[in-house]
């Protein structure tokens, strides 16, 4: 039987307009930009999938929430919504709001890490490292070698390879670990999940060494939708029974609600360690507001809060992870060189591949955002030796396996015609890539260089 078409389980209320600039104007306006697409103008941008985080259509209920926002200063109603959601959602009793992410690695690095110690990671991302990092921890990776391949068609190539982690054991021994950082739906690996098989031996090899696992939950949902898709036993469970058994193998977890989560700003820490809990709330007050607001407005606690219950709806990640499926399909079958499997939350372009006369100090990834720019207005974001920053002992490039350029996929906001606009890009592009010429850096910043640095043709 031939399978019917899913459609989205939503209708548009609202509609933001957007146009494409000219040709000479984007050329212009990407060298402007320093050929670095964070510096361009969102308005210059006509299909922006710089990235899905804080991109997010609300719904009519998130929206309606934000008229419910409590704004008082302490003890507002929608931070005992938010715990409440994270409480049945996620299974972790305690919850400090933070204004995104990072505010929760923040808090989570300084308590967990003592100077020397080392922090194993199923993949680095960048946030999450320079926390480490300026905590005086050090940053180990532990991931599967699969996932440094973007040709591996491992169907779970976010799983923590135990042989690393045994390694690490007996070399620097187990005390030396703070913590486990496990990453759901692995960012940089390509948004590549963690079967829960794995989360079980991780698990019990954290257990066995005495060790906390801390996840980043922040794509945790799409995770959960692979595991119900691609593992044994998973079929007949609830995105939500899926991801409750996932986050029981944790002690907490730091969380970007911008992703997931379905809103335009905030994430929170969760635990179900007492101790932490009361550790973090004493430091939230210092870096980020009070314990019940972390730096959100009411109403933004309220729409995380109603966000974290939609996110789970089955219909609606179905469909979120289809749409990315689309778009890889397309540039597969036109031979355009992506990471396998497609990933929960965009497709990575493999810059190596698809510019081969390019070495990596010509950066290749940083140099094909800004071609992709030019021919359509779409942006895209690099994720290769740029945003891979420096050594900080050698002051050398950290020259990455994965050269990759993310197409990010905001949720509810494109429809799939904007990816074949996308699409019909990326192919016309590689039918003329040898006229792509690198880049070279021309300024540095110190922190996160990615975001700021400005590049000149080479
Ligand atoms: C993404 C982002 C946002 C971002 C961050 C840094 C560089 C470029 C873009 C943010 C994440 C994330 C994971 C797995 C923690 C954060 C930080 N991702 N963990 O992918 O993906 O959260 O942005 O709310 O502070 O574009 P935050």
């Amino acid at each position: 039987m031939a399978t019917r078409t899913i459609a989205e389980p939503y209708k548009i209320k609202m509609v933001e307009p957007i146009r494409q600039i000219p040709a000479e104007a984007r050329k212009r306006a990407i060298a402007e930009a320093g050929y670095n697409t964070f510096l361009l103008r969102s308005e210059d941008v006509y299909i922006d999938l710089l990235t899905d985080s804080g991109t997010s259509a609300m719904s009519d209920w998130q929206w309606a929430g934000l008229m419910l926002g409590d704004e008082a200063y302490a003890g507002s109603r929608n931070f005992y919504n938010l715990q409440k959601a994270v409480e049945e959602v996620y299974g972790f009793p305690y919850t400090v709001p933070t204004h995104q992410g990072r505010g929760a690695e923040h808090i989570t690095s300084q308590l967990r890490i003592r100077p020397g110690q080392l922090v194993p990671m199923n993949m680095y991302f960048t946030t999450t490292r320079e926390h480490v990092e300026l905590a005086g921890g050090q940053y180990v990776d532990v991931i599967l070698d699969e996932a440094h391949d973007p040709t591996s068609q491992h169907p779970f190539k976010g799983n923590v390879d135990l042989a690393k982690l045994d390694q690490v054991a007996r070399e620097r021994g187990a005390e030396t670990i703070a913590y486990l950082s496990v990453a759901t739906c692995v960012n940089m690996a390509g948004g590549q999940p963690i079967s829960m098989q794995n989360l079980q031996e991780v698990s019990e090899w954290a257990r066995g060494h005495q060790v906390a696992i801390i996840f980043d939950a922040t794509r945790a949902v799409e995770n959960a939708y692979f595991i119900q898709q691609r593992e044994a036993g998973f079929a007949g469970k609830s995105i939500r029974e899926i991801l409750r058994q996932m986050m029981s193998h944790g002690e907490g977890c730091t969380v970007s609600a911008k992703k997931d989560n379905l809103v335009n700003i905030g994430g929170f820490l969760a635990t179900r360690n007492e101790d932490f809990f009361e550790k973090a709330r004493g430091m939230v007050v210092v870096f980020e507001g009070l314990h019940t607001y972390g730096g959100l407005a009411g109403r933004d606690m309220e729409a995380i809060a109603r966000g974290t219950y939609e996110m789970c709806e089955q219909e609606y990640i179905a469909s979120r992870v289809r749409q990315v499926e689309y778009l890889g399909n397309r540039l597969r079958s036109a031979g355009v060189p992506i990471v396998v499997p497609i990933g929960g939350h965009g497709v990575f372009l493999d810059a190596k591949r698809f510019l081969p006369h390019l070495s990596q100090d010509l950066f290749p990834a940083q140099a094909l955002c800004a071609a992709l720019y030019e021919d359509s207005g779409v942006r895209s974001m690099e994720r290769g030796v740029v945003s891979a920053g420096r050594d900080k002992t050698t002051g050398k490039h950290n020259y990455p396996k994965l050269e990759l350029v993310r197409l990010t996929v905001p949720r509810r906001v494109y429809t799939n015609l904007h990816m074949d606009v996308v699409a019909e890009s990326c192919i016309a592009l590689y039918q003329q890539r040898e006229q792509v010429s690198g880049l070279k850096m021309v300024h540095e910043p110190e922190h996160l260089r990615f975001f700021q640095a400005r590049f000149e043709p080479a």
